[in-house]
């Protein structure tokens, strides 16, 4: 099956935004709120476990503060809370915080020069989508991409695999012409459900997640000065950069 496309997550996978990103823009709009919630490091590995921000802030009321008395109009509170973390939230990107993860735009330029098509499968909400590519690719990276799929243009989020049956559906493509990057477990059952071959660059929230179904491991893409490490998938022969050949290789694949 020839490779047609590459489909993107972006927190964790493009950039590293959830320690320093995300969680901050969290805790701001609690603070703003006067909530008295913080987040710190630990916890937010925690809960990563529930994708979605309106999800996760739930999650952590339900899980976390028995003490907590919801308003009648908890809903709203958790869509204010969303839109002010939003805010600050790219607000930092904007400020240029985030920078792209190695290989990250090699492989994405490598892309666009071959004619394999680029799309997005993300979580997070659209305008942290194009923030995150205005500042941290170029002020025209979402036209690098045909399809961008976010938040809630689906109904469930990941693990479930809608995202990506969206986003192939846009495409008009079938899982076995592309190939999916993720770098967390809910991203790979994700992607695997709509029956995607899935490429893993872990980071520090991710590496002990289990991966056993990915495509291939790797700490990141790989820079032909920074070579990446393979930490589970097949023999890559001495490949130091995660490339097009290689993308095919993994495709081709039993
Ligand atoms: C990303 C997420 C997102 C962000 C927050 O998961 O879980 O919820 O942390 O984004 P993935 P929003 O990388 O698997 O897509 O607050 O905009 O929801
Ligand atoms: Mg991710």
């Amino acid at each position: 099956m020839t490779l047609k496309a590459l489909i993107f997550d972006v927190d964790g996978t493009l950039a590293d935004t959830e320690r320093d990103g995300h969680r901050l823009a969290f805790n701001r709009a609690f603070a703003e709120a006067g909530l008295g919630w913080e987040w710190n490091v630990d916890l937010y590995g925690e809960l990563l476990a529930v994708s979605g921000g309106k999800e996760r802030m739930r999650h952590y009321v339900d899980r976390y503060r028995p003490d907590y008395r919801k308003p009648v109009d908890f809903d709203a509170l958790i869509a204010r809370l969303h839109a002010a973390k939003t805010r600050y939230y790219t607000d930092l990107l904007g400020c240029g915080g985030i920078p792209l993860r190695p290989g990250v735009r090699r492989l994405l330029e490598e892309a666009r020069r071959t004619g394999v098509r680029l799309a997005i499968a993300t979580t997070t909400t659209p305008d942290n989508v194009s923030a995150l590519l205005q500042h941290a690719i170029s002020p025209d990276a979402e036209s690098w991409f045909e399809v961008i799929g976010a938040g809630d243009m689906v109904a469930t989020k990941k693990p479930a695999p809608d995202i990506y049956h969206l986003v192939l559906e846009r495409l008009r493509l079938a899982p076995a012409q592309c190939i999916a990057f993720e770098d967390s477990e809910n991203g790979l059952r994700s992607a695997r459900a709509a029956g995607l071959k899935t490429v893993i660059t872990v980071n520090d929230y991710t590496r002990r997640h289990n991966f056993h179904d990915a495509a291939i491991v790797l700490d990141h893409l790989g820079e032909p000065d920074r070579a990446f490490q393979v930490l589970a998938g097949p023999a890559v022969n001495g490949s130091k950069i995660l490339n097009l050949p290689l993308l095919r290789q993994l495709l081709s694949n039993p």
